[in-house]
């Protein structure tokens, strides 16, 4: 496998860097440095990639004929052409499952932050306002009917830990799941419409573009709030900065935005709002599963018993077209 060309064109974490250096050849892309050069010297070799918010196209494919993996960092894959890959016969690997748990943690934790304004009450006491008078009362989780955006395996996580806040739940997906006591609702507009708190855990991508949008921030209503811990691109912002500066909706709480990491001057005005780094998935027991899953499937796949955690587009093992 030591012979085998691997190549990195952004910069991972030194755990997948070092194993990928250790089990192959890498050539990793120097992040001032030239890229186009960098792909004209190590793009023909390369028979795997490891990856990290790269944009995979049919136009860097090209630059890679010799192809048979991509390894991505992270469970979500918007960035990477999964289809096109597929087409060309390369498997596409994600990191499902290892970071479930940490993200849906931090879903709620970001929920509840929200909610009783956790970092603004914060930012209160370390101001010395406490010694003029208490902080004003919050709104609160009581009696709230949560939607969820996407029950795959972290909408459920979510869900599974808000049943012990003994709050109402609801989703909605592309289809009814006959094995969750939830209410399902066929459009995400009837969803916004039944509830107050939407939590958008659905993937990134143009099917999810934008749908977010001001018709469902109306619905949501003026106690609503939104909670995003999957992309950015699935919530139309300008419509968002709207609805939090008039009043459509109550408060947002965002770890993710559409051009990270830009956020838009209009959402860091919201004083109102909680808006996070994009840390859903950030600790250092959840990155180091996550790493370890990468250097897992580029491995095994050098090793000839196929990926670990190929992404639905490119099943394994192949079906037929
Ligand atoms: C990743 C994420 O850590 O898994 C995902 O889809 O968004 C995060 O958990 C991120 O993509 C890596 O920077």
């Amino acid at each position: 496998m030591k012979s085998t060309d691997v190549i990195m064109l952004r910069p991972m974490m030194p755990l997948v860097t070092e194993a990928l250096d250790r089990h192959f050849t890498l050539h990793r892309a120097d992040p001032a440095g030239d890229a186009d050069r960098f792909l004209a010297e190590h793009g023909p070799r390369a028979r795997g990639m490891a990856v990290s918010g790269v944009r995979v196209d049919g136009a860097l494919l090209d630059r890679l004929p010799k192809l048979e993996i991509i390894a991505n960092f992270g469970v979500g894959y918007d960035t990477i052409d999964a289809a096109e890959a597929g087409r060309r016969g390369i498997v596409v690997t994600n990191t499902p499952d290892v970071l479930t748990d940490e993200v849906a943690d931090l879903a709620v934790g970001l929920l509840l932050a929200t909610l009783r304004q956790i970092p603004q009450v914060d930012r209160y006491l370390r101001a010395g306002k406490w010694l003029e008078k208490p902080y004003p009362l919050t709104g609160t989780l009581r009696g709230r009917r949560i939607g969820i955006l996407g029950l795959g395996r972290i909408g459920r996580a979510i869900a599974h830990r808000l049943e012990a806040f003994g709050v109402e739940i609801a989703y909605h997906g592309r289809s009814r799941q006959a094995d969750v006591p939830y209410a399902y609702h066929a459009s995400l507009l009837d969803l916004a419409r039944a509830v107050d708190v939407l939590m958008v855990v659905a993937p990134g991508g143009p099917e999810t573009r934008g749908i977010v949008n001001r018709e469902v921030l109306q619905a949501l209503g003026p106690e609503g709030v939104l909670i995003n811990v999957a992309r950015g691109t699935l919530v139309d912002e300008e419509a968002l900065i709207a609805a939090l500066s008039d009043g459509t909706i109550q408060s947002a709480g965002l770890d993710v935005f559409a051009d990270e990491p830009r956020v838009p001057a209009g959402l860091i005005a919201q004083e109102h709002a909680v808006l996070l780094p994009h840390v859903g998935s950030a600790s250092v027991h959840t990155r180091t599963a996550m790493g370890q899953l990468v250097v897992d499937n580029l491995v095994s796949w050098f090793s000839g018993k196929g990926p670990v955690t190929p992404v639905v587009e490119t099943p394994w093992p192949r079906t037929a077209p």
